[in-house]
């Protein structure tokens, strides 16, 4: 008589065989190119999603992510190969499901794993043997086996042996067309030595090159690592730009000559703050947790210090450009050009141009916006709307805080009377009314 298949045995089968159900729960910038891929790969994709207007749109095949193609999500939405649901029990139909859902900060700036623990919640009454589970949002090191696997193995099914648990930490990078989903070598680490195995075997099918490391800690500071060094060495950007004006040094200079260093250096650039959802969010997150165990992330702590006093350094800036021609902020009309938190993205979570109107406005200037990609901005209690950026030739003083790439800096050099740029992106000119960080 054929034995029977063990759970992991039904699972691995499926997955080579393509016959096992995929899903992502949360369809944002990860989940959405994620599920693609899934179905790209020859999998069934299930979506499930709690924003009922991202469901409408992917049965529409209304692309709202830039990097999911419409076409091709129209053809997986028409064969059926890709469906979106708001529905949590579509878990009870799938074998192997990743959680692509935020984890931003509380308002203490702690951890909020609230998305993550409802995506668990609605797991457990789903799962049964041959199910593999794995979590890709980013977070501290002890989620997966702390948070997840309490609330999957209170079903009375133990990971390894009935079901699968893994973390993978997402590595998309919004607009890079030379980097997708498909080809970023993809980290992940399993609760059991099955379980990174039976997770590696799936993202195989789907990746290029899967890495596999011994844990789901691993694979959980591994993302911390790298965004980590990343915020840390902004921050010493940032110092450089300070100790370079005390010293009347053009920074700009100084880390374009050490960037031709083809070894051991990496270039990063000033700016006037750290902005976006990833980066000045997921080293707090390492912070908190090693605080936890008493140690402190000094080097975390110091970069989070210089990182955000960058805007009220841009309005020292701005407050002394306008000093040394007669005039105070107070009353002084001030245009922003770029409001994203970083070139070329229309996103402005965390961006450090909030930072600089609300202390611009607190000191009394009367400020004004122009953003291609940002036609109005949710400011504390107002919606603010941008204006066209000739306007700013009536301003007493332009910060350039986002260098979008259409915008014409030329026309904006001959036009402004006097530009902050925070960005050296008028790198090309030279005139007593430019002034940079
Ligand atoms: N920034 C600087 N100076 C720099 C680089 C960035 O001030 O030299 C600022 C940006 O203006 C922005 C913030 O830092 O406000 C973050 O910029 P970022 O280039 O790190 O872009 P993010 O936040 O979109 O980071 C994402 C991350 N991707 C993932 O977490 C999967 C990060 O790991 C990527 O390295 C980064 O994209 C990227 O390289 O585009």
């Amino acid at each position: 008589m054929l034995e029977r298949e063990t759970p992991r045995q039904e699972l691995s089968r499926k997955i080579q065989e393509k016959t096992a159900r995929t899903a992502v729960v949360g369809l944002g910038y990860v989940g959405l190119p994620l599920l693609i891929e899934f179905a790209r790969a020859g999998f069934q994709a299930t979506g499930i999603e709690k924003d009922p207007e991202k469901v409408d749109r992917i049965r529409r095949a209304d692309s709202y992510i830039p990097d999911v193609d419409a076409p091709l999500l129209a053809e997986l939405v028409a064969s059926k190969r890709v469906q979106a649901t708001l529905d949590e029990s579509a878990l009870a139909d799938c074998d192997a499901v990743s959680i692509c859902v935020p984890t931003p900060l509380r308002k203490t700036r702690d951890p909020d794993l609230s998305f993550v623990v409802a995506a668990a919640e609605a797991m457990a009454p789903h799962m049964r043997p041959g199910m593999l589970v794995i979590l890709e949002s980013t977070t501290y090191p002890g989620t997966t086996e702390e948070v997840i696997l309490p609330a999957l193995e209170g079903t009375g099914l133990r990971a390894g042996k009935d079901f699968f648990l893994c973390f993978s930490p997402e590595r998309v990078d919004p607009g890079n067309a030379s980097f997708t989903t498909r080809n970023i070598p993809k980290v992940i680490g399993g609760v059991t030595p099955a379980c990174t195995e039976v997770g590696s075997l799936f993202y195989q099918q789907v990746m290029e090159r899967v890495v596999p490391v011994s844990s789901t800690r691993v694979a959980e500071m591994v993302k911390l690592l790298e965004n980590t060094f990343r915020m840390i060495n902004i921050g010493l950007a940032n110092e450089m730009a300070l100790m370079c004006n005390q010293m009347n040094i053009n920074v700009w200079e100084v880390i374009d000559a050490a960037a031709t260093k083809p070894f051991g250096f990496m270039p990063f650039y000033p700016g006037p703050g750290l902005g976006g959802h990833c980066i000045p969010v997921d080293p707090l997150y390492l912070s908190w947790k090693t605080k936890q165990a008493g140690h402190q992330a000094r080097f975390i702590d110091l970069a989070a210090e210089i990182n955000g006093a960058m805007p009220r350094y841009v309005v020292q800036k701005v407050q002394q450009a306008l000093n040394d021609r007669s005039m105070a902020v107070k009353g002084s009309r001030i245009h922003i050009v770029g409001v994203a938190y970083k070139r070329d993205v229309s996103d402005v979570r965390e961006s450090p141009a909030l930072d600089v109107i609300g202390l611009l406005e607190g000191m009394g200037a009367v400020v004004s916006y122009s953003d291609p990609l940002v036609p109005r901005l949710q400011f504390e209690s107002r919606v603010l709307e941008a204006v066209p950026i000739e306007d700013a030739a009536a301003a007493d003083c332009v910060v350039l805080i986002t260098d979008h790439s259409s915008v014409d800096y030329k026309a904006l050099v001959d036009r402004a009377p006097l530009i902050l740029d925070t960005r050296n992106r008028l790198r090309d000119y030279s005139a007593p009314h430019i002034l940079r960080l």
